[in-house]
Formats: C-alpha cells, sequence, structure tokens
C-alpha cells in the first residue's frame, strides 16, 4: 500500500467509524473541520507531517470517490458505523443498482432483504463492475445481485446519494432482489 492509500484508510476510519479517537466535532451530514483532523494526524508520528494538500491529492488521485474537502471541512461520502446516523440526501435512484456480495450471504438475503448490517446504510453500486469489486472483498467467485431500484423506490423505499458509484438505502426488502449469473455479469 502506498502513503496516499494508507492516509486514505486513516481518513475512513476516523470519518465512518471512530471520530471519537480522533476528538472530531463531527455534524450530522458527517463533515468535521480539516483543521481538527490534522492536529490529530500530527499527533501520530506517520503523520507527522501531512498537510492539507496531501488529503487534497489523495481525494483527487483515488479512483474511488470516499472523501470530499469543502470550505475548510471534510466528510466521508459513506461507509459509516457510528451510532450518530448521518443524514444523506434523498435522490431517485437509477432504474437498476447492483450489489455484489459472498455466496454464502445469498440464502439470508433472500429470506430478510438487504440489511445494513454494521453500517448505517445498505451499500448499493451504480454498475455491475463496481458491485463485482465490492463483492470480491467478500468472496474470490461474489455474487452480483440485481436490485429492481425504479419499482422499489416507486413503492416508498428510498434511495440516498452516496458518490458518484455508490447509493445508499436503509434496507431493500427481497422481492426487489434477484440473483444475476456471474456469466451475466461478466457479459455486460
Ligand atoms: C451482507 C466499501 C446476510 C452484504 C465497499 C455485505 C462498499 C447480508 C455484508 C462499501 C444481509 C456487509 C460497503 C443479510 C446484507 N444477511 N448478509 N440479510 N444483508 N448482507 O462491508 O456493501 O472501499 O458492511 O451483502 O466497496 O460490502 O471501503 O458492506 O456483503 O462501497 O470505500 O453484509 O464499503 O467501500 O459488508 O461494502 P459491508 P458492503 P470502500
Amino acid at each position: 500500500m502506498n502513503m496516499s492509500e494508507e492516509l486514505s484508510k486513516e481518513i475512513s476510519y476516523a470519518l465512518r467509524h471512530a471520530p471519537w479517537e480522533y476528538e472530531l466535532e463531527m455534524d450530522e451530514e458527517g463533515w468535521v473541520p480539516v483543521e481538527q483532523l490534522l492536529d490529530a494526524l500530527h499527533r501520530n508520528r506517520a503523520w507527522k507531517s501531512v498537510t492539507t494538500k496531501d488529503i487534497e491529492q489523495m481525494i483527487e488521485c483515488s479512483k474511488k470517490k470516499r472523501h470530499e474537502l469543502k470550505n475548510g471541512k471534510i466528510r466521508a461520502f459513506y461507509g459509516h458505523s457510528i451510532p450518530m446516523k448521518i443524514v444523506k440526501e434523498e435522490k431517485m435512484p437509477p432504474d437498476v443498482l447492483y450489489h455484489g456480495t459472498a455466496r454464502r450471504f445469498i440464502q439470508s438475503i433472500m429470506e430478510k432483504g438487504l440489511l445494513p448490517q454494521n453500517r448505517q446504510y445498505v451499500h448499493l453500486s451504480q454498475d455491475l463492475e463496481t458491485a463485482e469489486n465490492v463483492g470480491k472483498r467478500h468472496d474470490d467467485k461474489p455474487c452480483i445481485l440485481i436490485i429492481d431500484a425504479k419499482r422499489a423506490w416507486n413503492e416508498g423505499i428510498k434511495f440516498y446519494f452516496g458518490s458518484e458509484k455508490v447509493w445508499l438505502a436503509d434496507a431493500i426488502p427481497s422481492r426487489y432482489i434477484r440473483k444475476a449469473t456471474y456469466g451475466l455479469a461478466v457479459m455486460h
């Protein structure tokens, strides 16, 4: 892992899971003052000389947009597990969304629907490639689920904008979920 990836991981950990460990004051949309984050990072020898510019560069270079820096504040777009629920912007989803997961979770998902588990929201992918990459974190042969987002939205399920590739929902009932065969996913 290079320096920028390590910095991204550390910042994701702070902003998604443990702002109190870094003494960060977080607002309801997940924003914290960059100065506070820098102060905390500077207390760690590994990040002694990290600057706002380094954080900007890390965000810029990352293939996946995980953080946003604006008006002297920084936030994580998604992924939170802290007790205070981060308020996200409700938005009409595309007709179809995807979710990459492990084969071993399928039976439970088909019974109970998609649940946020340890995070605040269920994470859905904008495209198949993203879903495959998410699924590979859990299983070398991930299973891709197709979410009938349009119908779910029409029937009152709320969706929230996460980032350019990530959509969020409180939960997705199983009637809106079907399994893609792995072959189908690759063909698209
Ligand atoms: C599964 C990463 C059994 C769900 C990723 C998933 C993403 C169920 C796992 C983002 C279930 C939770 C989030 C049910 C859901 N029964 N299992 N009823 N409902 N699950 O890591 O979506 O790179 O919390 O399928 O790329 O994998 O860190 O969520 O497998 O965008 O920026 O429970 O985090 O982004 O796993 O990943 P996770 P996720 P970063």
